[in-house]
């Protein structure tokens, strides 16, 4: 948790750390019980053991708009709320993925590594792909899938998008992710992560997407076939991949690192001071509110608010 979580936690309540006990157990045996909230960030697994050892526990408040590793079942059966910080830091996550895609296609670091070891006096970068006249298929249309394709739409490219259910905009809608990889050269994965989503981008969506095709991850490594996707690199089954994301980050597969027509980011897609402060500060809110009996204000769907503190 950034400093600002911790100020702004400090001045109302009495911190435990887990992140800091030396020994898990023996700190989850001895503060367990006095623990009403949890403040967590949305890599740290929230599992229905860690949960039942904290029985008096009434809220998470988790730092980032994905959930994945936060048994959202177990606690809603424990009468849990879990919160997170969504909306805040969309438009900085659409940013990015758009910074992303343009990255890969013109290819920008590799570019930049050109120009760093001294080769351009001897030739010119060769030319690269481009965004001119792609259909870019958007899995995902949440918040930030939307503001994607907003930016999407200065760009004057056709867009597409596959989801749970068609909704209310001008893009072409896919009732299978297939499909719209088969009408899209770019695959901008914006889903959530989950059970539901495990390795849906697997060897056949990556086939229908096809040779020219760059696929753009911000959202969570686990939604591709991580294996699969490195064959498609390899082969040329598609084109290059701009990735923020990955199956076992912080650890990323050599194989990977070795290619030269892929785009690596560190998971930052909402990794700005700007935004990074907002998210904290809506865990820092969310927890003041609930406490104050006033209720969460951005719980997740999973563990709705009832309105009974
Ligand atoms: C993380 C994210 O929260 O919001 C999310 O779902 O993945 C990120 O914003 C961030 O990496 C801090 O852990």
């Amino acid at each position: 948790m950034q400093p600002l979580v911790m100020e702004g936690l400090q001045r109302d309540f009495v911190l435990h750390r887990l992140d800091e006990a030396p020994a898990r157990d023996g700190f989850l045996a001895e503060v367990g019980p006095r623990i009403r909230a949890m403040a967590v960030n949305a890599h740290a697994p929230v599992d229905a053991d860690l949960l039942a050892r904290l029985p008096n526990l009434e809220i998470v408040a988790s730092f980032g708009v994905g959930y994945d590793t936060i048994d959202v079942g177990a606690a809603r059966s424990r009468g849990i709320v879990v919160t997170n910080t969504p909306d805040v830091l969309s438009d900085e996550v659409a940013d990015l993925a758009l910074g992303l895609l343009l990255a890969t296609l013109r290819q920008i670091p590799q570019a930049d590594r050109y120009l760093r070891a001294g080769r351009w006096p001897e030739k010119s970068f060769p030319l690269t792909a481009t965004l001119r006249n792609r259909t870019v298929g958007i899995l995902g249309l949440g918040r930030i899938g939307r503001a994607i394709a907003r930016r999407l739409e200065g760009f004057g490219v056709d867009i597409a998008y596959h989801g749970r259910s068609p909704q209310d905009v001008p893009y072409a809608y896919h009732a299978s992710l297939p499909d719209l990889a088969r009408a899209s050269d770019v695959l901008m994965i914006v889903a959530p992560g989950g059970p539901e989503t495990r390795g849906i981008v697997n060897a056949a969506v990556l086939e229908a997407l096809g040779p020219q095709g760059i696929v753009v991850n911000v959202a969570r490594g686990s939604l591709v076939d991580e294996a699969a996707l490195i064959a498609a690199l390899r082969s040329g089954t598609i084109l290059g991949a701009g990735l923020d994301v990955f199956a076992g980050e912080p650890h990323v597969p050599d194989a990977l690192t070795a290619m030269d027509h892929v785009v690596l980011l560190p998971h930052v897609g909402s990794g700005s001071v700007h935004t990074r402060a907002a998210m904290g500060q809506l865990i820092v809110d969310n927890l003041t509110a609930w406490f104050a009996g006033k209720g969460p204000l951005t719980p997740v769907p999973e563990t709705p608010w009832s309105g009974q503190p």
